[in-house]
């Protein structure tokens, strides 16, 4: 009987522990003497290694990021600190970003600013306090992330521990059997001709079928673009909907939903079918109470949605469709015993853009102290399909205008897109409040990543209060390796 998918992912970890071992052991501790205790003191091992998967029936092999027990990502408990040895297990360099937790600058998880990446076989401790919420970790080195070396990284309150719901996990991913450095090439090789072949039509859908944007796009002539890479699918928790994740449910339960969207490239719809919810939190941050039963969700974005199950047996998918297209993912609520029918992997109908008007009805139940800003930026966000290139303030990194800030500012930057994709940013090492739309204030939520729609401006603030050197990049990764970063720095 051929192996399971899991038996494989367990069967493949098993072996490259087990090779591992010696290597390990002679490089613990070494390599970044100031970054706190030795190994045997973490209370969680995370080891980056290559395992196989079956995707859609066929077989790849791709990057795995779990603790020796097969979990995927770490999962705290409230108070516990995030105490984590990161062990390589590749042949090649690779460092895991934290990401939506706010550490000292040096263990924020990526190769900048004097930090080198991990050797292979070496291992780095990481110790810090927890920043509670829904959060993920990722491979910040080339590609890795889009070869899914990213997991959940979840950090519960004491609230959430004592109340009576279970706790679902949907980590979203979008999946290639090709190489990504290619896709890129191929999309990099259209900036040259200006043509399209083959190869990178197949790496350009949309382009042919743009769509006309929304009204919230706020450009009355434009048309945007939504998406750059044609993906081979689409994962929920490493499965697609031909194999879906089933998470039994109890009918008449209330369940939390922590859905984290870990994809390079892609922005979905989460569909909550029949049922509706309630936000509660997006990027780990409370929000005050918002209901739907539908939600935009960018690349790096984390939501929180609380749902009350109806009572009697059922089935209730949870799906991601992608954003300008038909495809989906997702994974499958159902009540013990309950028999779980295939949904197809396209939905009936594209799904339209991830618009702002939603960022603009959620608020931060803990919002950013009233105080004015003492000082303010604004980041053009510049570039194009034809040719590919992507820039902030027209320069592509490491060539940069760096962000400078003071400890103690209140700091807003304004991301000014002038262009017709949309652009979801990260800050590293912050939590930022969404001020402003279009020049028009409004009291957001708290986020790490927003999302910047075609065409439009949107302003951020936070409180200049982690001392250090940060990157400031778009999460899309097609468009980072392209040079879509800059950085903000203490001085
Ligand atoms: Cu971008």
């Amino acid at each position: 009987m051929p192996l399971s998918r899991r038996e494989f992912i367990t069967t493949s970890f098993a072996i490259a522990m087990a090779g591992l071992t010696r290597d390990i052991s002679s490089n613990a501790g070494t390599l970044v003497p100031n970054l706190a205790t030795n190994g045997s003191d973490t209370k969680y091992r995370l080891l980056v290694d290559r395992r196989d998967i079956e995707v859609n029936g066929r077989s790849a092999n791709a990057y795995s990021l779990a603790q020796a027990d097969g979990t995927r990502g770490v999962f705290l408990n409230p108070g516990e600190s995030f105490s984590v040895a990161l062990i390589n297990g590749l042949n090649e360099p690779t460092i895991v970003h934290w990401h939506g937790q706010t550490p000292p600058s040096n263990q924020d998880g990526v190769d900048q600013f004097g930090i080198a990446a991990l050797g292979s076989g070496e291992q780095r401790i990481y110790n810090f306090p927890a920043r509670p919420g829904t959060h993920w970790m990722h491979s910040h080195v080339g590609f890795q992330a889009q070869d899914l070396l990213a997991a959940p990284l979840i950090v519960r309150t004491n609230d959430e521990v004592r109340s009576d719901t279970q706790e679902v996990t949907v980590f979203l991913e979008d999946f290639l059997f090709r190489d990504p450095n290619a896709v890129m090439a191929s999309l990099q090789e259209l900036n040259q001709s200006g043509q399209s072949d083959n190869a990178s039509q197949s790496a350009m859908p949309g382009m042919s079928e743009m769509k006309p944007m929304d009204m919230s796009s706020q450009s009355p002539n434009g048309r945007m673009d939504f998406n750059d890479v044609n993906f081979d699918a689409y994962l929920a928790n490493n499965r697609t909907l031909s194999d879906p994740d089933i998470i039994r449910v109890e009918h008449g339960g209330r369940v939390r939903l922590r859905v984290i969207n870990g994809a390079a490239s892609t922005n979905f719809h989460v569909d909550l079918g029949s049922l509706r919810g309630t936000v509660v939190a997006v990027d780990g941050d409370a929000v005050k109470p918002l209901l739907g039963s539908r939600f935009g969700l960018a690349m790096a974005q984390r939501i929180d949605i609380i749902v009350e199950l109806p009572k009697g047996s059922g089935v209730w998918p949870i799906v991601a469709v992608r954003e300008g297209e038909r495809d989906q993912t997702g994974v499958i609520l159902a009540s013990t015993g309950a028999k779980v029918n295939k949904l197809p992997n396209k939905a009936s109908r594209s799904a339209g853009p991830v618009a702002f008007q939603q960022e603009m009805q959620l608020s931060a139940l803990t919002p950013l102290a009233d105080r004015p800003v003492d000082a303010s930026h604004t980041l053009m966000l510049k570039g194009s399909m034809h040719p590919y290139s992507w820039s902030i303030n027209g320069k592509q990194w490491p060539e940069r205008d760096t962000v400078k800030v003071r400890a103690g500012q209140r700091v807003a930057i304004t991301f000014h897109n002038m262009t017709m994709m949309s652009h979801p940013m990260h800050l590293h090492g912050h939590h930022f409040q969404v001020i402003a739309f279009n020049g028009k204030a409004f009291p957001g939520a708290m986020r790490d990543t927003i999302l910047v729609p075609p065409m439009t401006k949107v302003t951020i603030a936070f409180d200049a209060d982690n001392p250090g050197q940060w990157l400031l990049h778009c999460h899309n990764d097609y468009h980072m390796a392209a040079g879509m970063m800059t950085d903000v720095a203490y001085i």
